[in-house]
């Protein structure tokens, strides 16, 4: 079985190893994002030189990130609302020797056989992971606010009368999905593609990932069908599609990163945030976002499902969690369901 606790990604598994190039693009909040950046990377400094923070959304010292709202100072966008998250990257074994030399350490205190230091890393070896959600809409500033959240039980009827309608009128853009299916975004990220329209996906990482070790490994198989909303339009007739994602996935990440099926976790968010239907990859033990019994639903149970019943995500009751200040949960509560 591969080791993916400790592995660190470079050029003998195919990945690149240099530092992530792209900023993500823009998601759509706007009209004008339609068009993705050719390459934001050089930008990167001078777009965040001017940044105006104007609250801090949330932020744990434990997980080492920090979401924030804020304006941007300069460029295209000046003056417009921005989501910035950063967030310090894993330590990655194969950095430690050149870590241990090029650091300067500076001794805080000392007592019997204890000592604490500030060790100061060169500029390589230190990098912060920072994402961008700009023009970001009031919705993209809501996503990464904390809020108390609110368990719901959708029955299939809910979701036609309530939900649905709801999420036609205000969901988020998938501009950022398009431009990865039609290559005029993240081409040169992607792992995998199988270009059939109606079983074919694509294959990418997803870009809460940085692919510079394998402990947080996360992709994303996104489908060339641009009808399925989300698992409530699953039914038999997209067993094909499922089971080639499944099977095609998992060889495609087993080929790159050497990583068996048999330590990933494969499963499709419901809510989802983004309604194009598309599976999350990422390796066991490692706790991504959006992970948890609430909202994850295993790609594999979900085959299952449909092969008993086709209707099954027509007619069950569904359950997951929305934040308090959810336009859905208020409709919910509206109509009594909440
Ligand atoms: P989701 O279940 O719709 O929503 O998953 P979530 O963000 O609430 O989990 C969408 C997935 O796509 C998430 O894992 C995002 O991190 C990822 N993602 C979102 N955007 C805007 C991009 C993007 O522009 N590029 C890539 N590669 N991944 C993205």
């Amino acid at each position: 079985m591969a080791d993916t606790k400790k592995r660190s990604l470079d050029s003998d598994n195919g990945t690149e190893s240099g530092p992530e190039k792209k900023l993500a693009s823009g998601d759509g909040a706007g009209k004008d994002t339609k068009k993705p950046t050719a390459d934001p990377g050089s930008e990167a400094g001078s777009v965040l030189a001017g940044f105006q923070t104007e609250k801090i959304m949330r932020e744990s010292s434990r997980e080492k990130n920090i979401f924030i709202h804020g304006k941007m100072g300069s460029g295209p966008n000046e003056g417009r609302d921005a989501v910035l998250i950063l967030e310090k990257t894993p330590f990655r074994e194969d950095s430690l020797a050149e870590l241990f030399k090029t650091s300067e350490l500076k001794l805080q205190m000392r007592n019997d056989i204890y000592s604490t230091y500030h060790l100061h890393p060169p500029t390589h070896l230190n990098d912060i992971k920072a994402t961008m959600v700009c023009p970001a809409t009031e919705k993209h500033i809501k996503k990464y606010q904390s809020q108390e959240l609110f368990l719901i039980q959708e029955s299939g009827e809910d979701y036609r009368n309530i939900t649905l309608p709801y999420i036609q009128e205000q969901s988020f853009s998938v501009q950022w999905v398009y431009n990865i299916l039609e290559k005029k975004a993240e081409a040169d990220r992607i792992v995998f593609e199988d270009p059939d329209p109606q079983n074919g996906f694509v294959l990418i990482p997803d870009f809460k990932w940085d692919q510079k070790q394998l402990d947080d490994l996360y992709l994303i198989a996104i489908c060339h069908q641009r009808e399925i909303k989300s698992l409530r339009d699953l039914t038999r007739e997209h067993l094909p599609l499922l089971q080639n994602i499944q099977q095609q996935g998992q060889e495609a990440i087993m080929k790159r990163y050497s990583v068996p099926s048999c330590r990933l976790r494969v499963y499709l968010h419901y809510q989802p945030s983004y309604y194009h239907l598309h599976v999350h990859f990422t390796v066991l033990g490692y706790e991504a976002p959006g992970c948890g019994v609430e909202r994850a639903h295993l790609l594999s149970d979900v085959i299952q499902n449909l092969q008993t019943d086709t209707q099954h995500y027509h007619t069950r009751t569904l359950t997951y969690p929305l934040r308090a200040d959810d336009a859905l949960l208020h409709k919910l509560r509206e109509a009594g369901r909440f």
